[in-house]
């Protein structure tokens, strides 16, 4: 369907305010404050918060361009549909991971959800050292979970294919395979890196092994329809406290490999690694244990318990189907920390470290561990990644 972009109109505080209480959202009576507070790559997002009772609700609106790119790429107004969709399905498999959205209009772009302002952005939280005990477990069970049962192994065929029908989501998709997948691996495609980094990154451009591999990711994200996906699961797309978690952003939602979701996940816990103390390092090296090992166990405990398939009980064949996500997620896993490092979009994880010799050693290890993950997927599990990232010790390191 093509939007009728006359309708749409950028909200302002006043007009998100007026808004809200035309929709019932917020008493008319009530004293309002509204400030917009969006800081990612793509959209706009107002806070509205009655000074009184301090409850909010948030107001995502996305604009017809790319936000971070200007209006020189011009972008889908009906991925605000998509993403209200998506919370609305993901909610459905996993509802205390997932916002509850209250409207959503399609012709003005706009989702207006849950405040989930008591909770900490868990990259923010993450730098700062803070713990979230629960949260890779939490993640762990939501991928496992939207994996599942969004699958052909619980979806008749047809009703699979008419949801995926519904998240066909091109404009977004190409955001990735352009930015996650080509860029980064082309010297003389579009990147952003420090001058220091040169030699790192020439020898990811002459690694034909390295973008052999990355054709084969980058293919495999194009053409494999195996579960619906959250599409971008970094860090920045979760919101956490020592005991809650809840996933958003879900705009990038499309069918596609289940090894990306992993993936994204999996290398945003490793800029993370790679930046701490070796004390520091081993935090996060329990994150990453927890999260693959939940994700294992509910994703076994429900094909074991809630799969439709005749052939489900094979042998062998839920664990190819594990080995399968496993070997594509860390090959997504490199991708992902090679164009956070080179590409155009950059994690703070990184860019927050100030001495620039140790920025430029963590970015280089972020480029080998990438290579290393992508041209050695087949054969890792968790201990061989963590065992790769002790490898890489940093000049100084942050306080964590
Ligand atoms: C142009 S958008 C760059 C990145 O921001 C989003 O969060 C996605 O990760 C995308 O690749
Ligand atoms: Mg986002």
């Amino acid at each position: 369907m093509t939007l009728n972009h006359s309708n749409f109109e950028l909200l302002s505080n006043e007009t998100a305010i007026t808004l809200a209480k035309k929709l019932g959202l917020v008493k008319t009576d009530a004293t309002l404050k509204c400030r917009e507070i969006g800081d990612g790559n793509l959209n706009y997002v107002f806070h509205i918060t009655d000074t009184a009772t301090k409850k909010g609700i948030i107001i995502k609106q996305a604009v017809p361009y790319a936000k971070v790119l200007g209006e020189s790429w011009p972008l889908t107004l009906k991925r605000a549909a998509i993403e209200a969709n998506a919370l609305i399905h993901f909610k459905s498999y996993c509802p205390e991971f997932v916002p509850q959205v209250y409207y959503s209009d399609e012709q003005l772009a706009i989702t207006i959800m849950e405040d989930l302002s008591h909770l900490k952005i868990a990259r923010t939280g993450l730098i700062d050292g803070d713990q979230f005990p629960l949260l890779s477990k939490h993640i762990g069970e939501y991928v496992a979970k939207t994996a599942f049962y969004t699958s052909d192994l619980h979806l008749e065929p047809s009703a699979k294919k008419e949801v995926a029908r519904n998240f066909t989501n091109p404009e977004l998709c190409k955001i990735t395979e352009v930015f996650v997948f080509t860029d980064p691996f082309f010297e003389e495609l579009p990147g952003e890196y420090e001058v220091e980094l040169t030699d790192a990154a020439k020898s990811i451009w002459n690694d034909q092994e390295v973008i052999l591999e990355v054709a084969k990711l980058k293919q495999s994200f194009e053409t494999e329809q195996e579960a619906l996906l959250h599409g971008d699961l970094h860090t920045g797309s979760i919101f956490a406290s020592d005991t809650e978690t809840k996933i958003i952003d879900p705009e990038f939602a499309f069918y596609g490999p289940v090894g990306f979701d992993l993936g994204q996940y999996t290398a945003n816990l490793l800029f993370q690694a790679v930046t701490r103390n070796p004390a520091g390092k081993e935090g996060i090296f329990t994150h990453l244990q927890e999260f693959w090992d939940t994700f294992e166990e509910t994703y076994t405990s429900l094909w074991n318990t809630q799969n439709k398939s005749p052939f489900r009980q094979v042998n062998g064949y839920l664990s190819y189907v594990l080995t399968k996500f496993r070997k594509d997620a860390y090959g997504f896993a490199g991708c992902e920390l090679i164009r956070r490092t080179i590409g155009l979009s950059h994690v703070a994880d990184l860019n927050v470290i100030e001495d620039k010799e140790t920025r430029i050693a963590a970015k280089t290890a972020t480029l080998k561990i990438g290579a290393f993950l992508i041209k050695k997927r087949e054969e890792l599990d968790v201990p061989a990644v963590i065992e790769a990232l002790k490898q890489h010790t940093l000049p100084t390191y942050s306080t964590l």
